[in-house]
């Protein structure tokens, strides 16, 4: 196991992680298992059943915790079952929760047909561009916020909005799968959960579903474990075990998307066919609490709706596809797939255009990426 004083790329491959107590094997075992002997009734070593505890899940949580600095960690079967156990342990009908109004679809698609049903009353601003003193109204349950934003990289300044939940009493979450620790660390700026789709860059080869949160709190924990395993929307080990082995290269990955995002960011602003690139390395916000950009670009062609249509359908490197953060590059247009699930008129309004193109750069040969785009502009 890592000491407690290891820095990042350490924790990375160690928290949680000490070899096998039983065999000693180095990687941890895939426990696919679910349920565990017990000596006499109730005489157990820690796990009785998988939904309730599982020792590969348990090592992802404990590293993954350890990587957003938070004291304890959830891992679940998606992002979205994340979202809805956050939501379902903190906010009870007639609360109000503050989301931002450029958020994944999914969520959107959970607040407003699955939690508003359910009596939750949802306000959408946009955190990125107003003082949060003033958008946070006193009665506000819970805050949620994405930064950067999906799909269009807004960044919202996570201090200011976490000093104004403190002064109301409010919960702030913050959905970090865009940035992930590696370069930004929303529980050390006053969040009080952070959540992921572990389904992105965190396990990063695209072949894994999953959620996680870290949280420091722990009366919030045991709300939120308590869920886990009430209503079940866990991770399978063999599932935490490819996230686990994909969060050993996050900070290589890392650098990478973001290298090869910046060469593109910059040959995309030159190029006499987009009319504007989205990156969060434009905000001063991001400068200060981030510590590098992602792998994620937008940009708007010249053109209709009809010219972005033949645009992502002419790249061959770029798959055409839904999700984002593997190691290979996507493209994808936000009003046709991910963000489909919100009303025109709303998303419009949020200012995701209908003919945005997102990009999830991968860490394929950055030449060979401008290249694919090139031969989709036509050149
Ligand atoms: O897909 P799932 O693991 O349930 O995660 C949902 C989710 C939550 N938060 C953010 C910021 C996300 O981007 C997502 C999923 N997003 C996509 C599938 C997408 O293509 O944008």
């Amino acid at each position: 196991m890592a000491p407690s004083s290891a820095r990042f790329d350490t924790l990375a491959i160690h928290a949680g992680q000490a070899p096998d107590p039983t065999t000693g094997a180095v990687m941890t075992p895939i426990y696919q298992v679910s349920t565990y002997a017990q000596a006499g009734v109730g005489g157990h070593k820690g796990y009785e059943y998988s939904r309730t505890d599982n020792p590969t899940r348990t090592a992802l949580q404990a590293c993954l915790a350890e990587l957003e600095g938070g004291k304890f960690g959830l891992c679940f079967a998606s992002g979205l079952a994340a979202t809805d156990v956050i939501l379902r342990s903190l906010v009870r009908p007639g609360d109000l929760v503050l989301c931002g109004d450029d958020v994944y679809g999914g969520t959107y698609r959970l607040f407003d047909k699955v939690l508003r049903e359910w009596g939750v009353n949802f306000q959408y601003a946009d955190f990125s561009s107003s003082d949060p003193a003033a958008l946070v109204p006193g009665r506000t349950r819970l805050v949620w916020l994405e930064t950067p934003t999906n799909p269009l990289l807004k960044v919202s300044d996570i201090a200011a909005v976490a000093a104004r939940c403190r002064e109301v009493g409010a919960i702030l979450v913050v959905d970090n799968t865009f940035a992930t620790p590696y370069f930004q660390r929303p529980l050390s700026l006053g969040a009080d959960i952070v959540v992921h789709s572990t389904t992105k860059y965190l396990n990063g080869h695209s072949d894994v579903v999953g959620g996680f949160a870290a949280l420091g709190d722990a009366a919030i924990y045991e709300k939120m474990k308590f869920l886990q395993n009430a209503a079940g929307a866990v991770p399978g080990p063999m599932d935490c075990w490819l996230t686990l082995r994909g969060v050993k290269t996050l900070s290589v990955r890392m650098e990478r998307h973001q290298k090869n995002a910046i060469a593109i960011v910059d040959y995309l602003s030159a190029h006499p066919g987009v009319e504007r690139v989205y990156y969060p390395m434009q905000s001063p916000v991001a400068r200060r609490q981030m510590s590098g950009f992602g792998g994620m670009i937008s940009f708007e062609l010249r053109g209709d709706l009809d010219r972005a249509r033949r645009f992502v359908a002419a790249t061959r490197i770029f798959t055409l596809a839904e999700s984002l953060g593997g190691v290979e590059s996507l493209i994808e247009t936000p009003a046709l797939m991910t963000h489909a699930s919100i009303e025109p008129e709303k998303r419009r309004a949020a200012g995701i255009a209908d003919g945005l193109i997102r990009l999830s750069v991968g860490i394929e040969d950055v030449d060979d990426l401008v290249g694919d785009l090139e031969r989709a502009f036509g050149g």
